[in-house]
């Protein structure tokens, strides 16, 4: 044997020859089902780096405690770590597979609720290969036990043992600092499990878990059923009568919620160069059985889309920091829209997202808030040039959805969130229709590109929807989740707005986004009322018919007397007298700032601000409290989540069995022939010539 070969493998009979074949192992076999195992969406050559070099710095930590320790004991330390680590990976190889994400502290501790019943289907998804995860742990075992490798038994020299802990330490920085370069806010926006894990590790994915939890239960802990009262309180003085004229007129109708990604008023009869963007949103708009909100505005914080999910379907307010739904979304009590309406009227409730199940944790709380089902990216054919940004390209999106859509037993309750219209837009050549703004921030000139992208695909959606009949026995609600253009972009935003300068008073006012509610027969037209997500539920509740004694935080838009003062999720709010950002106060109306307030509008803005300072904590108080699980209305059983599998193979399988009994689907109403070909799409992906040329994943 060379030489060289012999000095190395008699390394491996000092403690730090061992150690770091236990640690090398180790990361080659997580790099490995990093790979093959788990789908992390790596791209690009410094997240490629960061995956290669995650495992490393908790392993060399984690491993390094053993040796602190004296003699044999060391070594066997070291082992028990080093399995312990293993069986983490191992478990959640094995969750990975059910459920395309990754274990968290919270399904482990809710076991039951939301434990997505493992251990029933353990069996089915476990591979007798999975157990070789373990074979280094066996196989470094066994070289120890027949002494092919030497237990070194001197003591491992104290500061060695610091030194490769300091090692861990830096590498752990190095981690994170790219980590945050590449995406920030990664740990305080609380995205995805799959974020953490691609960045931070699997080791570090579990210590944040383990911490998001903690303190998840620690305000669960401290909230008693006497903190309701301020919340009942509260909502029995804002509460507002219901408008006669619309109260139940869309009965019985199937709802659509059309999620308009990053979707601003603004773009609605905004024109570049005298072209219009979104034709096809705008006629929607002016329609006259359209009900159009010309001041409603988004009240999103860090969790964004998760946050006007919460909002629309639970009219509860987002967090200040992170996301509720990642947070929360798992183990709280919630009575949200789609649990609603199927024990109140018998409601299917299907969310439709071209992206992976595990973003905003929607996996989880999708379960939590009753949809029957969940369609996600597994569920819709994957090419690479069906892709752009975070996932499906809503063309195909939309029209791949139908054949589910039409399945489901009606009335439904559909939520579908498109995405191409998402920062920082991009949109390939031949999806574009309308030339891009001059701006010059290359962040925003190609928003309306993508704004005019998804006009088309909800257009064609349209005219499916009437082909097949859905049309007219449906009430279609669209909204705009939240800003395209951030206020980091004033220059931007000022040349699109054709103004100077933006004051701050222009910022609050462009955090505008559409809602309109479409309905055949609906009185509609354009209202003028101030309102924002948060009062969606209370508004579609009423236009349904259904009885709410739910704590909602919101108020029917179309109510008389309603509170019009709108809370931005920082303490901001519009109204329509007055406007106010940080310390300054500006007229509604004019959009002058208000320099001296006589003690008539001081008043009139304390006010105001207490009221948007009360509702904001009280709704953070039920969420972080977990109160609504010592409030269950009237007529309403709490939700089991454990019911609830959003598989592929047993989703199908429900379909086909309430096919069978039910009857309502569109299918059966087409006499069981599919309706997919009705839908026509120009989606050039789709069209027979680029289908063939177009590379497959
Ligand atoms: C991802 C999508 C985007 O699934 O919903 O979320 P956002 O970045 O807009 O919050
Ligand atoms: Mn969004």
């Amino acid at each position: 044997m060379p030489k060289f070969i012999k000095n190395t493998v008699g390394k491996v009979n000092t403690t730090l020859g061992f150690f770091t074949l236990t640690v090398v192992l180790f990361w080659l076999k997580t790099y490995i089902a990093y790979k093959t195992e788990f789908t992390l969406g790596v791209k690009g050559a410094v997240q490629q780096f960061i995956l290669i070099l995650n495992p490393f710095p908790t392993a060399i930590i984690l491993l390094g405690i053993a040796l602190y320790f004296r003699g044999r004991l060391k070594y066997w330390l070291l082992m028990i770590i080093d399995a312990l680590q293993t069986t983490w990976l191992f478990a959640n190889i094995l969750y990975y597979r059910e459920f395309s994400d990754f274990m968290s502290a919270g399904v482990i501790k809710s076991s039951g609720a939301a434990s997505n019943n493992l251990g029933k289907s353990l069996s089915q998804i476990i591979h007798g290969t999975d157990f070789l995860v373990y074979a280094d742990v066996i196989l470094l075992i066994l070289l120890l036990v027949f002494h092919v490798i030497r237990i070194d038994p001197r003591p491992f020299k104290l500061r060695y043992a610091a030194t490769l802990t300091m090692i861990g330490v830096a590498l752990f920085a190095v981690d994170l600092g790219m980590s945050e370069h590449d995406r920030s806010d990664l740990l305080t926006r609380t995205f995805d499990n799959n974020y953490i894990v691609k960045y931070l590790g699997l080791n570090t994915y579990a210590g944040y878990s383990v911490y998001q939890t903690e303190k998840e239960s620690a305000t669960r802990a401290k909230a008693s059923s006497s903190d309701l009262k301020s919340v009942l309180a509260y909502l029995k003085k804002n509460k507002t009568d219901t408008n006669i004229q619309y109260y139940g007129k869309a009965k019985g109708k199937n709802v659509f919620i059309i999620h308009l990604e990053s979707f601003q008023q603004f773009l609605i009869d905004y024109k570049v160069d005298g072209k219009t963007v979104t034709p096809y949103l705008n006629k929607f708009y002016h329609n006259k059985s359209t009900l159009s909100f010309d001041n409603f505005y988004n009240q999103v914080a860090q969790g964004k889309t998760s946050d006007a999910e919460m909002m629309l379907e639970n009219s509860l307010f987002g967090l200040p920091t992170g996301s509720a739904m990642t947070q929360y979304g798992t183990s709280n009590t919630f009575q949200a829209a789609p649990a609603i309406l199927d024990q109140a009227q018998g409601y299917t409730s299907a969310a439709f997202h071209g992206d992976v199940a595990s973003f905003w944790n929607r996996d989880n709380a999708y379960k939590s808030w009753g949809y029957n089902y969940f369609f996600y990216s597994a569920y819709y054919k994957e090419k690479s040039s069906y892709n752009i940004g975070y996932g499906l390209k809503d063309k195909i999106f939309f029209k791949d959805t139908v054949k589910y859509l039409e399945q489901l037993p009606q009335p439904f309750y559909a939520k579908l969130i498109t995405l191409t219209n998402h920062y920082p837009y991009t949109l390939d050549k031949q999806n574009q229709s309308i030339k891009k703004t001059t701006t010059g921030d290359s962040t925003v000139d190609g928003y309306v590109q993508t704004a005019r992208y998804l006009d088309q695909a909800f257009a064609e959606f349209v005219t499916y929807l009437k082909k097949a009949g859905l049309y007219k026995n449906s009430m279609l609600v669209l909204y705009g989740d939240h800003y395209g253009i951030s206020n980091n972009h004033r220059a931007a935003i000022a040349q699109l707005l054709g103004k100077k300068t933006v004051t701050s008073y222009d910022l609050a006012q462009f955090q505008k986004v559409p809602l309109m509610i479409h309905m055949n027969g609906l009185k509609g037209g354009i209202n003028h009322t101030y309102g924002g997500e948060i009062d969606v539920l209370p508004t579609l509740l009423d236009l349904l018919g259904v009885k709410n004694d739910y704590i909602q935080f919101g108020n029917d838009l179309l109510a008389k007397g309603r509170n019009q003062t709108v809370a931005f999720r920082n303490g901001n709010f519009v109204s329509p007298t007055y406007t106010k950002v940080g310390g300054t106060v500006y007229d509604s109306k004019t959009g002058q700032e208000i320099k001296h307030l006589t003690a008539a509008q001081q008043k009139a803005i304390k006010q105001m601000q207490n009221h948007v300072t009360t509702e904001l904590s009280l709704s953070d108080r039920v969420i972080e409290g977990d109160l609504l699980r010592f409030y269950t209305p009237k007529n309403f059983k709490k939700v089991d989540k454990s019911k609830y599998s959003y598989k592929p193979t047993t989703t199908l399988k429900s379909l086909e069995t309430l096919e069978k009994e039910k009857k309502t689907s569109v299918l059966s109403k087409h006499k069981d022939k599919s309706t997919v070909d009705l839908y026509k799409t120009d989606a050039p992906e789709l069209s027979s010539s680029s289908d063939s040329s177009s590379s497959s994943k």
